[in-house]
């Protein structure tokens, strides 16, 4: 077995044996991996709070709070903007991680308990609630799949209090996408999310207009069209009528935008009947477009509600964040669309920051200090984010250029142009250039070699997905609304068919616009990583397969990590602070020493312990090469202090 193989199958083991023990989590380095229990587990409730807050790393064993204590630590001492990173396949607990991270900053802020902080707390708790209604959906993969990325700041005071936050979210995806808000409304509205939406400041208006868009997309999906001769209508007129009320417009309009566009042709403007598929792919257009629509309001009325306001820096200091990325993890269906080539491009954009932070940190922090580094080898995917995202040579480009074309492009020409550009590309392959290669089975597919894994995909819908256009008509219909807060979704409504002349950005564009910024927004802050794992596909809490755990290790590059790790140093502390978490374990340093310095005293203290040969003496830090010497001096320490105590008691009781 390669080298590799054997030590990501030794580390699968290793996950197992803690996953069947109820061990969940496990570190690298200040990398979490957390392996999905798929059954509630007693370690999130209020004593394991207090175990873990203001404790450092490896004090406690390995849990999610003990990383939102670090990332709350560093933000709150060292006046620094932080980060947690969470990743992993569809249904490996990322969002769950994601909330107990958020309930564990909730947890240990705001002592002396200020109504407006628990206000601002309240609301950021809240919100989890709303978007997962509006953004989550069951798919086979996971009950409650986040259909959108979400990247959410917390700002907090000088104190370290939450006092706001801002959330970007990133493309939803629509296709196959039942939301739950959709069982929600059928149901009769639960209270669980109107209730959420009152508490964060939704006027009833405005969720009156949220049921009533669900409703509006429930009717589309019944609306059906036919034909009479070359005449398209609507089969079933009454939704018309039913469409009219909800959306406040007129009947007439309705049945109009439906069934025609408007065109210019040259200076003349004239209606033009819609084709049966025409009607229909304009339907379907609407439906999702008013979802999405409505998906994006919601979350910047979060964000008008829960940002900062009235905050001075002059009076109040800095205001420092805390940012927590859940994002869809990387994926491979039976059918991979547009929506799949975005997610994974998302996710090699993400694994790019992770191989260049965490080896990037690890570099700076040794030449800071003055300690040898040893270059590791890694596979660094790079050429892979360059040949979706390159300028002029790269797929979104290509695909954008096709969009661009005045004429009909099909997507079996896009396959062509695609094929044309980048047929000598390492990572690309199609069936037209592969005609041998047996896992490319159809004609429309095209395959990248990702960081993950092979995935082909089919670039049928690739075009439309990516101009994803919506008829003017319907913008106008929308913005003529009678309802204020539906007007208000749609401003570009307004422009009339002459004055819509720029090209809107396309989807392929937009997203990956975001994603660089998203990418600079974390590179700016100091990263923290949780590595969510699955254990099984059926949702098990006693199976552990090891071969999908073992591709997860590899894609997730924990090998690697492993590697750097090793390379480096598990655990740095600045001299001051280990020598008073530890000098009671040497005669040397215990109660006070009479070295030069505190490097000196940790030096004698280390030496005298037998650990000499695992550490290295930085400018200002001591670097400990395996956590096993933490816990050695961990358990010295805790001897120790059950003498002491022991002691002292005898002291106090005069029985010495
Ligand atoms: V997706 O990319 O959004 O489709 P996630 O977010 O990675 O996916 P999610 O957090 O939704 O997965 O977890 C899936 C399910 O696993 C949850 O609904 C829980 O039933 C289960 N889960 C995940 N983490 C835990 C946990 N720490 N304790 C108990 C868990 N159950
Ligand atoms: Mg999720």
């Amino acid at each position: 077995m390669h080298e590799c193989e054997y030590s990501r199958s030794m580390m699968c083991l290793s996950f197992c044996c803690r996953f069947e023990k109820g061990r969940i989590y496990t570190y690298i380095g200040e990398v979490v991996v957390s392996v999905n229990p798929y059954r509630a587990m007693n370690i999130y409730g209020r004593d394991t709070i207090e175990q873990y807050k203001g404790r450092e790393l490896y004090e406690q064993p390995p849990h999610l709070f003990a990383i939102a204590d670090a990332a709350y630590k560093a933000m709150k001492r060292r006046n620094k903007d932080t980060c947690i990173v969470i990743s992993g396949e569809s249904g490996a607990g990322k969002t769950e991680a994601s909330k107990y991270i958020m309930q564990y900053i909730a947890a240990i802020t705001n002592p002396s308990q200020r109504a407006e902080v628990e206000r601002v707390k309240n609301m950021l708790l809240k919100s989890n609630c709303v978007l997962e209604a509006f953004g989550n959906a069951k798919t086979n993969r996971n009950d409650n799949s986040s259909r959108f990325g979400k990247y959410m700041d917390i700002n907090f005071d000088f104190k370290g209090d939450p006092i706001g936050g801002h959330i970007n979210n990133y493309l939803l995806e629509k296709v196959g996408g039942s939301f739950h808000s959709f069982y929600q409304v059928s149901e009769g509205l639960t209270a669980a999310v109107t209730d959420a939406m009152k508490v964060i400041g939704f006027t009833t208006e405005e969720i009156q207009t949220v049921y009533k868009i669900l409703a509006t997309i429930l009717h589309l999906g019944n609306l059906k069209f036919g034909s009479d001769g070359d005449v398209t209508l609507i089969e079933n007129s009454k939704l018309v009528s039913i469409l009219g009320d909800l959306l406040s417009t007129k009947d007439e309009n309705v049945e109009k935008a439906l069934l025609y566009r408007t065109v210019a042709t040259g200076r003349d403007v004239i209606d033009k009947q819609h084709t049966h598929q025409e009607a229909s792919y304009g339907r379907d257009a609407l439906a999702k477009a008013i979802y999405e629509r409505l998906f994006c309001w919601i979350v910047g009325r979060i964000n008008d509600i829960i940002e900062v306001k009235n905050y001075d820096v002059r009076v109040h200091g800095k205001n420092t964040v805390i940012g927590v990325l859940d994002i869809y993890g990387f994926e491979i269906f039976q059918n991979n669309s547009f929506e799949q080539f975005c997610i994974n491009y998302c996710n090699e954009k993400l694994q790019q920051l992770f191989i260049q932070l965490v080896l990037k940190q690890e570099q700076e922090e040794y030449q800071r200090e003055g300690i040898p580094w040893k270059h590791i080898d890694y596979f660094n995917n790079q050429i892979i984010v360059d040949l979706v995202e390159q300028q002029h040579k790269g797929i979104f480009a290509v695909l954008d250029e096709a969009c661009m074309n005045v004429g009909k492009v099909t997507d079996e020409m896009l396959l062509q142009a695609l094929n044309g550009k980048l047929a000598k590309h390492a990572h690309y392959t199609s069936r037209k250039l592969s005609p041998t290669d047996k896992n490319l089975e159809f004609d429309r597919d095209f395959r990248i070699r990702h960081y993950a894994g092979d995935v082909a995909y089919s670039v049928v819908g690739f075009i439309d997905k990516n101009k994803d256009t919506l008829f003017q008509d319907f913008k106008r219909l929308l913005y003529n609304s009678s309802n204020p807060v539906l007007k208000a979704m749609w401003p570009e409504g307004k422009l009339s068919i002459t004055e819509v002349t720029k090209r809107p950005l396309t989807a392929a564009t937009l997203f990956k616009n975001s994603m660089i910024s998203l990418v600079e927004n974390l590179a700016s802050k100091e990263p923290y990583y949780v590595r969510c794992i699955k254990p099984n596909e059926v949702k098990s809490p006693l199976l552990f397969e090891h071969e999908r755990c073992k591709h997860q290790v590899e894609y997730l590059g924990l090998l690697e990590n492993v590697r750097v790790r090793r390379a480096g140093f598990a655990n740095r502390q600045i001299y001051p602070r280990f020598l008073q978490r530890y000098k009671m374990i040497s005669e040397f340093t215990w109660p006070n020493h009479d070295l030069p310095s505190d490097k000196e005293a940790v030096k004698r203290l280390l030496q005298g312990c037998g650990f000499e040969h695992d550490v290295a003496y930085g400018k200002t830090k001591v670097f400990i090469r395996t956590p096993r010497t933490i816990f050695s001096l961990e358990e010295q320490r805790a001897e120790m202090v059950k003498r002491i105590v022991l002691f002292l008691q005898k002291v106090w009781r005069g029985t010495l």
